[in-house]
């Protein structure tokens, strides 16, 4: 078969990209042709995303990629959970909120006080995040915004609907709202009902791997490609490409997404909704050809990229990332661990605090420089990992061989060492970029490469790209179980 030439546009709370993908039958690369960082921006006492500063630097990038070579198809995939409001004209109503918003602190509490919890899990199967769509749509409950809308464009299909004019809900993305029937594969429109929201705002759904639609002619001009090019519907979740993008041989593997959450987990055939798998706050989201990513959100390299945010703030010197872990992978191990997946750690703010102060509450040793700071956040994830994989494996009945890190954060060789030893499992590490691959992936099939499944894209994947291995070193594995022990049961 012919070669492809795709954009792939992978949206991270972190940094935006723009990749070119090519793909072969024996081929697949990656040009990181833009890349633009990204943020929340408070405005008027909320935190909101710059979601058409985003478009315009998703139509730069493309546009980089049509004008350096051909161009068969465009796929955008981007963090979960968060969405706009279009009226009845189809404009955008208002700036779509950041999860990391304050409106919906209290609301799934409220929520539950009406819906039943276990209901709500047989039918969505996810664990409960205080900032997921549904509550954030009941936080908006009475706003005119709300009153006003017509439809609601998960963020990755806005992006999409601003290039064809064509809106719906891709269901990987969809089925993290708390909306989404996990069963049927179809909106849960009497939850919605249950929760008093207007389900008719819901979209209809499409799979990932359906075509979207061909450009807008404005669009096809400005980006100087024909009007034919199609947008794609990819994994849309970001997670959802990532898993995709793991280069999995091995049947029993785990997965690390590691970006700015750190999502743990296994893929699935079939969700696992059983009542332990609810008590133990484990979700059911959907992948990429009706597999199920049975994970755990943890909080994630947010919680180092916010404490950097803060030293740099200060203009404390030697405070980067790679001056940090130098620095701490000399550190003592596991002097202070704490849990990093507790709630304080959500919002923007003082994280340094934040984990100093969790610390003390534990009766842990404080913390006092960056570098003890920056020991503890690795520590303290590392330990979450190990925690939800083995509750992860134990939930689905399955064995677990080896661990698969995909993300930026699979470029932390510290970190990627203490998840194998936390662990005591294998660590393969990489590609970084393991979403936009998953995207071009799925793009490249539907565009016509021979990629039947998952296991051919994740082969093409394995012969194409250097992984990392980390072996879990001898003698640390009691040291992890004393730290467990210590943490106690953290969120
Ligand atoms: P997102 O997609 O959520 O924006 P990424 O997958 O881009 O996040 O991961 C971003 C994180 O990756 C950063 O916060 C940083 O901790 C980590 N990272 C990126 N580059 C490196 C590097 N060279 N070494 C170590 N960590 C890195
Ligand atoms: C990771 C991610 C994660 C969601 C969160 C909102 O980027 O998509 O899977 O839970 O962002």
């Amino acid at each position: 078969s012919r070669h492809l030439r795709v954009a792939a546009v992978d949206l991270g709370a972190t940094s935006g990209r723009v990749m070119a993908g090519r793909v072969g039958p024996d081929s697949l690369s990656l040009d990181e042709l833009h890349r633009f960082p990204n943020g929340g921006v408070r405005a008027h006492g909320s935190l909101h995303w710059d979601v058409l500063g985003i478009h315009r630097e998703v139509l730069a990038g493309v546009r980089e990629v049509a004008r350096s070579g051909p161009l068969d198809g465009i796929g955008i995939d981007s963090w979960a959970i968060d969405y706009g409001l279009l009226d009845r004209d189809g404009r955008l109503l208002g700036n779509p909120y950041s999860h990391r918003d304050s409106r919906t602190d209290g609301v799934a509490e409220r929520v539950l006080g009406t819906v039943d919890a276990a209901e709500m899990y047989a039918t969505t199967g996810l664990q409960q995040l205080p900032f997921t769509t549904v509550y954030q749509l009941v936080a908006s409950l009475g706003t005119a915004a709300l009153e006003s809308a017509e439809t609601m464009l998960l963020l990755p299909d806005l992006l999409s609907y601003w290039l064809t004019g064509h809106g719906g809900a891709e269901r990987t993305n969809a089925s993290t709202t708390g909306l989404y029937d996990v069963r049927s594969g179809e909106w849960a429109t009497d939850l919605a009902r249950q929760c008093g929201l207007p389900w008719s705002i819901l979209p209809p759904l499409r799979d990932a791997g359906d075509v979207v639609g061909p450009l807008l002619p404005e669009v096809a001009e400005h980006l100087g490609v024909g009007a034919d090019v199609p947008v794609v519907g990819v994994g849309s979740h970001d997670t959802a490409s990532a898993v995709v993008g793991v280069p999995a041989g091995e049947e029993s593997f785990a997965y690390i997404s590691s970006g700015t959450w750190s999502l743990v987990g296994l893929e699935l055939e079939k969700p696992v909704l059983t009542e332990e798998a609810r008590l133990a706050d484990f979700t059911n989201e959907g992948g990429v050809d009706g597999t199920v990513r049975f994970l755990k959100n943890v909080m994630g390299l947010w919680v180092l990229s916010e404490s950097l945010r803060t030293w740099a703030d200060r203009r404390i010197a030697g405070a980067d990332l790679t001056t940090l872990l130098r620095a701490a992978a000399d550190a003592p191990p596991l002097r202070t661990v704490v849990d990093v997946n507790h709630p304080s750690l959500l919002p923007p703010g003082d994280q340094p605090a934040r984990i100093q102060r969790l610390a003390e509450d534990a009766g842990e040793p404080v913390p006092r420089t960056p570098q003890a700071i920056t020991r503890t956040i690795l520590d303290s994830l590392a330990l979450a990992y190990r925690r939800h994989l083995r509750t992860a494996a134990t939930l689905a009945g399955r064995d677990v061989s080896v661990v698969h890190v995909v993300g930026g954060g699979s470029q932390n060789a510290l970190l990627c060492q203490l998840t194998a030893d936390a662990t005591g499992l294998p660590v393969l590490a990489g590609p970084a970029e393991a979403a936009a691959l998953g995207n071009v992936l799925v793009q490249a099939r539907t565009l016509g490469a021979d990629l039947p499944d998952l296991a051919a894209m994740r082969s093409l994947v394995r012969r194409t790209h250097e992984v990392r291995r980390f072996e879990p070193r001898t003698g640390t594995s009691t040291d992890w179980d004393a730290a467990e022990r210590r943490l106690g049961s953290p969120t």
